[in-house]
């Protein structure tokens, strides 16, 4: 087998296990797997690995969400947090049990969330990684309520705790992200790309931004930009956060699976917009994404692909996972990157 030099510039595939082991990438930044399985292959070992618990509804359990930057990494822990790194991306990991945390009040969720946040923000610190560029958060039993307030809410209120306490601003430049349930009893999951440089963040104006909702939402607003545009190398990368029904700071087409799909795609349609302007010229369009839907009842797959698969493209490529939504009264949420060579 001849090696053939990967393209310099970010890339993101979802592939099965073997295929990731088979391939022998030296430019892996970072994986995460949805199945529960070790993620395996002795060459691995220092590879940061994300287990999320969460079933795959369509293709193959076994299926790996893989980073790759095209260059030389390197690899790391610092506290709990597992890291790859090339000159200008940085992709870590960690899980954090509830079960036993030192200290826990009376939510664990909130002592998980607040050493999570803390250990990673002191990360980026130690390694010269500044900028929070996309994070992904999985809680177990998001929705579940815990001594009177929702878990969801719990880790809203402790994200932005700790993100305050060192020193990161709450609205404006904060990262795209997304945050998702997972299975009971499984820890709290959280994984990011980090940069040396500022991205560029992009609000959707059909929705109010995140960390501007009222308090019906919880006292703590959501610390998320609706997508962040960033420049790597020989790429410029687009990272739509977590999508879904919203219009305004409102749920819309509550039950009704298929409208709640639509509404969705226009959000994310409007997000291509903004980003294609912000970024002068460029053409990231619904058929060039990749991404994860997240499909709260199981049998609502059909319906959410039926709307899906017209309006997607051929090149779009996405896994399907069951995951309860932040909101009850959401269905479905779509998340997606786009990547561009600017070579
Ligand atoms: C929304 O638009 C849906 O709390 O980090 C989407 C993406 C959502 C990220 C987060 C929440 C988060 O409000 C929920």
């Amino acid at each position: 087998m001849s090696l053939v030099r990967a393209p310099a510039g970010l890339r993101l595939d979802y592939l099965p296990r073997a295929a990731c082991q088979a391939a022998g990438w030296t430019d892996v930044l970072g994986v995460a797997t949805f199945d529960r399985a070790p993620p395996g292959g002795a060459d691995c070992a220092d590879l940061p690995v994300a287990q999320v618990h969460a079933a795959v509804l369509s293709g193959q359990a076994d299926v790996c969400e893989v980073w790759r930057c095209g260059a030389a990494v390197s690899s790391g822990q610092h506290h709990r947090v597992r890291f790859r790194s090339s000159d200008d991306l940085l992709f870590g990991c960690i899980a954090v049990a509830e079960e036993n945390l030192p200290g826990a009040p009376a939510s664990t969720l909130h002592a998980a969330t607040t050493l999570a946040y803390d250990e990673i923000c002191a990360t980026l610190e130690a390694l010269s990684y500044p900028h929070l560029l996309r994070v992904w958060n999985y809680l177990p039993d998001i929705n579940r309520d815990a001594n009177g307030t929702e878990r969801y809410l719990q880790f809203n209120t402790a994200r932005q705790q700790a993100l305050r306490s060192r020193g990161r601003v709450l609205t404006g430049k904060v990262p795209a992200a997304s945050a998702l349930g997972a299975a009971s009893g499984s820890p709290l999951v959280v994984y990011f790309l980090a940069g040396k440089t500022a991205p560029a963040f992009v609000e959707n104006p059909r929705q109010v931004s995140a960390y501007h909702y009222p308090r019906q939402y919880g006292a703590d607003s959501p610390v998320f930009s609706r997508a962040a545009l960033v420049e790597s190398g020989a790429s410029l990368a687009l990272f739509i956060s977590g999508t879904a029904s919203i219009v305004g700071h409102r749920s819309t087409h509550v039950g009704d699976t298929a409208a709640q799909t639509r509404e969705t795609l226009l959000n994310i349609d409007a997000l291509l917009r903004e980003a294609n302007a912000a970024a002068n010229g460029a053409h990231f369009d619904l058929g060039s994404l990749t991404g994860k839907v997240y499909v709260r009842t199981p049998a609502d797959l059909p319906i959410i692909q039926g709307e899906l698969a017209p309006a997607l493209a051929a090149g779009a490529r996405f896994i399907y996972l069951q995951a309860d939504i932040c909101r009850q009264d959401l269905a479905v949420e779509i998340e997606a990157a786009a990547i561009r060579s600017t070579a």
